[in-house]
Order: C-alpha cells, then sequence, then structure tokens
C-alpha cells in the first residue's frame, strides 16, 4: 500500500509521521484488527507551495499511489487559501484520479483553530469529483487524538478497492 502524504510546509507532516512511529499503539486499527504498520505500507511526503514544488519529480510517484493525506494547519487562517488552491491543483492529476483522500484538519489542540467542517467549507471539498472517495478528520500530531481514525479509514478504505480485505 503506497500513501503520499502533502500539504502545505509547516502543516504537521513530519510530526505526524513521528508520533506515529514513536507510539505503537497508537496504529493498531480497531476495525481491521492489524496494526497498520504489519500490513508494510510505503509513506512519501512532500511539502507543496512556493518554491518547494517539484512536481514533474513528484509525478513519479503518483501513479502508484493508492491513499492521499493532505494535512492542513488549522490554526494557519491566512494560508487558507493557498491551500485551496494547491489541494485542488493536486487533484487535477489524472494519476491521482483512483486514490483515497484523507484530510487531516491539524492542529486542533490550537485555540482559535477552524474545525474540520470549517476547514471542508474553506477548502470547498463538496465541490470535488463525486466519484473520490474521501473524509476530513481532525487531528493533532502533538496530543495524537485523530491520527489513529484518520489512518484506520484511509487503510480501509484502500483495502477495500484494492486488496478487497473483508
Ligand atoms: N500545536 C501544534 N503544533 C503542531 C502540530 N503539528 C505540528 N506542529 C508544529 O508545527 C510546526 C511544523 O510541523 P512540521 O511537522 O515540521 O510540518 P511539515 O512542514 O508539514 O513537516 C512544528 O513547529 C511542529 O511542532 C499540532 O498538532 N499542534
Ligand atoms: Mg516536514
Amino acid at each position: 500500500m503506497r500513501i503520499l502524504m502533502v500539504g502545505l510546509d509547516n502543516s504537521g507532516k513530519t510530526t505526524i509521521v513521528l508520533k506515529i512511529n514513536g507510539e505503537d499503539t497508537s496504529v493498531i486499527s480497531p476495525t481491521l484488527g492489524f496494526n497498520i504498520k504489519t500490513i508494510g505500507y510505503t509513506l512519501n511526503i512532500w511539502d507543496v507551495g512556493g518554491q518547494k514544488t517539484i512536481r514533474s519529480y513528484w509525478r513519479n510517484y503518483f501513479e502508484q499511489t493508492d491513499g492521499l493525506v493532505w494535512v492542513v494547519d488549522s490554526s494557519d487562517l491566512r494560508r487558507l487559501d493557498d491551500c485551496r488552491y494547491e489541494l485542488h491543483n493536486l487533484l487535477k492529476e489524472e494519476r491521482l484520479s483512483g486514490a483515497s483522500l484523507l484530510i487531516f484538519a491539524n492542529k486542533q489542540d490550537i485555540q482559535g483553530a477552524l474545525s474540520p467542517d470549517e476547514i471542508a467549507n474553506v477548502l470547498n471539498l463538496e465541490a470535488m469529483d463525486n466519484s473520490r472517495h474521501w473524509r476530513i478528520v481532525g487531528c493533532s500530531a502533538y496530543t495524537g487524538e485523530g491520527l489513529l481514525e484518520g489512518f484506520d479509514w484511509l487503510v480501509q478504505d484502500v483495502a477495500s478497492r484494492i486488496y478487497m480485505l473483508d
């Protein structure tokens, strides 16, 4: 299973991965009944936006991507327009059209952070293609809240499409 984690720089991608890797208990899936690390997955991480975007290079990964994780800094209100633009831009990629999309509304521990519903509104998620499998989950890479719920959904959604587990 190949997962691509993307978002503006500073959204919390590295912190999420450190939290997941540091806490074994946080990755045991209650619905699937196994640790997502044991099923074997590859995770690539990419900062988008500004000059860090090297899209031609990252295109090589798109073809093999089963699950896409888009990470949002829910407290960074000034960059939400950039965030929406970059997300919809990425979703135009033909080769990502089959990927399940998990949106992490991260940094929910910060006072004043927008809720997942508010983030969904601002990012105009309802405007996405009907065929897209997607879900938004509020999380905090600091407390770990929401991380399991999000990855659990993603892994299960991908598994049901690709590996036909039941
Ligand atoms: N309060 C809070 N800070 C966070 C959270 N996740 C990440 N950060 C902080 O946000 C900054 C950017 O995080 P980082 O993981 O480097 O973002 P990346 O550029 O997307 O990899 C760092 O200072 C992190 O400590 C979170 O859930 N809550
Ligand atoms: Mg990083």
